[in-house]
């Protein structure tokens, strides 16, 4: 094969391989297969210059540097779009669209997504890519060619026939949120400047000089439509032009939709707002648009927008604000939360006037200080966040953030563990916001569900001394309940009925309401199936314990130092006593086992258990464990510096497991048990 011939038979792999994994997001073959195809082309390409070519996939690695950013005049404007923030908004416009098209019925409408990018034009001659440009102002952008060719998900020539023999794609540069985080590390680790956000990643990647680095960055491109068309036919729709331009290999957001009338355009909003954070891109609202084209024409423009298109923004996700203070929110299990006291500020579509800072060493990493102008983001419904400070505008006074020694509620001292990022009071249900946190969760839905005992009234509860544990609760009277500053006697009845209510539980519910360190709803449920009882679960040991799914020794650590707290235990038993009942069940059977009747020989150090352990664990699972390794030893479970026994197993075909190996098998014990 002539070198020609081949480096022909490479730009085709090549390309293949990039659209199946930029556009189809399908790879076929592994990353340092196509990386082998890649250099070997670069290779042909350094070794014949006159095989060079605009097209081919090595551009895409950048070129030498560029003095300047040539200006560009647009063939056509690249106008921008009138926003509507409201329902209203967009039943005017669909309406002026009406009145303007002279329609009665329902307007069909061709719906995408907004991206958060920067707008482009990619100019495509006979199918190849020869220029590429910023929007600029609109009527002239910067020429970045050398950069848009090193975007994979770009084509250097367009797939298939029939495009047009000038074709100017329009479209936004984006960087996905996964790719920006990556980013950010790599720009922190090199002590470089990290990016605000995705989109002011993507426009200072895609603004370099030297096209190199925008190589480097990892930028997507998405087509939303097409500025100029020449010579060539063009559907008479915009959802059909959108799926040519996915045929001649661009990418077209999936997500995008044709919809009908004012109900289709709002459904469609609420589908994408509920679709926006699991995207892995940012987006800031919808796109509608007239599908019919020649519609589209006939209505026309006014000043700078298209009448016959809108853009459907989201509540904004981030916002400035000002950290008013830091204080520290004493959680259910201790950990003592810096959380950033905001004023208040409209963002994601509520107003925010807290914002969590995590722990101390994300306000260190953070440096956030008290006075400080920050960002604020909040995204969906996860919980306002600070992103970042903006350091130029600090207070000559900003004080800094320090951890107190003593919990801020209760005054015990405050601890934190060499290996833990979280600080926690010592003061266990001595403090009162741990108190508060444990009722509230005791009360919650999924736990004792006792519907109308919220944040307030725990508040109220907790400050009047009327409750200190959980089972003060049931012994409350309406009286006292009246005495509480505005509590009318309609709503005392009601939460003592509520309460006397949640008297009938499950043991799951039970379990997962008392408030366990490291014991959630799920674990909560194994626990209850696999012991049947409380007090079978109260006399289990940690090995016992562990031979729950998912229960580790973490968890089952957690457990015992529960239940071996006199206090826990009192309140427990003032539960059962004031009464509080489940139906109870048999304790699950050791079953045929992968582990039952067989016979362990333990030798060396084991990673995380003690040999004590170990043997506690077979034999809560029915095995046995033995001190010599024979022919009938079935398995021999060997640590570091195992000795003569490993030895002597290998000599007799004994199995040698780990200690992986070894949960594995006791794990498989409980899958058993379950099915
Ligand atoms: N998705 C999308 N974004 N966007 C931006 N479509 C779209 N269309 C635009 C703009 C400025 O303009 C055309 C309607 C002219």
């Amino acid at each position: 094969m002539s070198a020609a011939e081949r480096v022909r038979e490479l730009r085709a792999e090549i390309d293949r391989h990039n659209y199946q994994y930029y556009i189809l997001d399908a790879p076929l073959i592994p990353d340092a297969e196509f990386d082998r195809l890649f250099r070997e082309l670069q290779a042909l390409e350094a070794e014949h210059p006159e095989l060079a070519s605009l097209d081919s996939p090595t551009r895409r690695v950048g070129a030498a540097p560029l003095p300047e950013f040539k200006p560009v005049a647009h063939r056509t404007p690249m106008l921008s779009l009138n926003n509507a923030f409201s329902d209203a908004e967009v039943e005017a416009f669909d309406r002026r669209v009406r009145e303007g098209l002279e329609t009665v019925g329902d307007i069909e409408y061709s719906a995408e997504p907004k991206f958060d990018g920067l707008a482009v034009g990619l100019v495509y001659e006979n199918g190849i890519l020869v220029c590429g440009a910023t929007r600029g102002d609109g009527s002239t952008g910067e020429e970045v060619t050398p950069n848009l060719r090193t975007v994979s998900s770009i084509p250097l020539h367009l797939r298939g026939a029939g495009w047009p023999s000038l074709l100017e794609v329009r479209g936004e540069v984006l960087m996905f949120r996964s790719d920006f985080d990556r980013l950010n590390t790599r720009q922190r680790e090199k002590g470089d400047k990290e990016f605000v956000n995705p989109r002011n990643a993507a426009a200072g990647s895609l603004r370099q000089l030297d096209s190199r680095i925008t190589a480097s960055r990892s930028l997507r491109f998405f087509a939303y439509g097409v500025g100029v068309a020449e010579a060539g036919e063009l559907p008479a729709r915009h959802s059909d032009l959108l799926n040519l331009l996915a045929g001649w290999g661009l990418p077209v957001a999936i997500e995008r939709r044709c919809v009908r009338g004012v109900g289709g355009l709002l459904a469609y909003y609420a589908e994408i707002g509920g679709k926006r954070a699991s995207l892995p891109y940012d987006i800031d609202g919808v796109v509608y648009k007239l599908d019919d084209l020649a519609a589209q024409e006939r209505l026309g423009f006014v000043s700078r927008a298209p009448r016959f298109a809108i853009a459907h923004k989201f509540p904004a996700e981030e916002a400035l604000t000002q950290v008013l203070a830091i204080d520290i929110q004493v959680g259910r299990t201790g950990a003592l939360t810096p959380v950033a006291r905001l004023a208040p500020v409209f963002v994601g579509g509520v107003t925010v006037t807290n914002a969590t800072l995590h722990n101390e060493d994300e306000v260190r990493r953070k440096d956030v200080h008290i006075g400080d102008t920050v960002i604020v983001r909040r995204a969906g419904d996860v919980i306002p966040e600070v992103v970042r400070v903006l350091p130029e505008k600090r207070p000559i006074l900003a004080p800094e953030f320090i951890m107190p020694k003593a919990c801020p509620v209760c005054g015990s001292q405050v601890v934190r563990a060499q290996d833990e990022s979280v600080a926690r009071c010592s003061g266990g249900l001595y403090c009162p916001a741990q108190r508060k946190q444990a009722l509230l969760h005791f009360a919650s839905r999924r736990a004792m569900d006792i519907e109308g005992l919220g944040d307030k009234l725990v508040e109220q509860l907790v400050d009047s001394n009327l409750v200190r544990t959980p089972a003060d609760l049931y012994r409350m009277g309406l009286m006292a309940l009246i005495d509480l500053e505005r509590f009318a006697e309609k709503s005392a009845n009601n939460l003592l009925l509520a309460i006397e209510h949640s008297k009938q539980t499950t043991l799951a519910r039970f379990i997962y309401a008392l408030g366990i360190r490291n014991v959630g709803e799920a674990t909560a449920k194994d626990l209850a199936r696999h012991f049947g009882s409380l007090d079978r679960l109260l006399a289990a040991n940690e090995a016992q314990l562990m031979q729950v799914s998912d229960v580790g020794p973490v968890v089952a650590q957690c457990l015992r130092q529960f239940f071996d707290e006199p206090h826990n235990l009192e309140v427990i038993e003032q539960l059962r006593a004031s009464g509080v009942v489940w139906s109870e069940g048999e304790a699950l059977p050791i079953a045929g086992s992968a582990v039952a009747g067989k016979v362990f020989v333990l030798t060396g150090t084991l990673p995380s258990l003690t040999r004590e352990a170990a043997k506690e664990l077979i034999e809560a699972s029915g095995g046995k464990v033995s001190g010599s390794v024979s022919k009938k030893t079935d398995f021999v479970v060997a640590g570091a510096e195992a000795g003569s026994k490993l030895e002597k197993a290998q000599a007799l075909g004994v199995a040698v497991i780990d200690e992986t190996q070894l949960l594995d098998l006791l794990q498989q014990n409980i899958k058993g048990e379950t099915q």
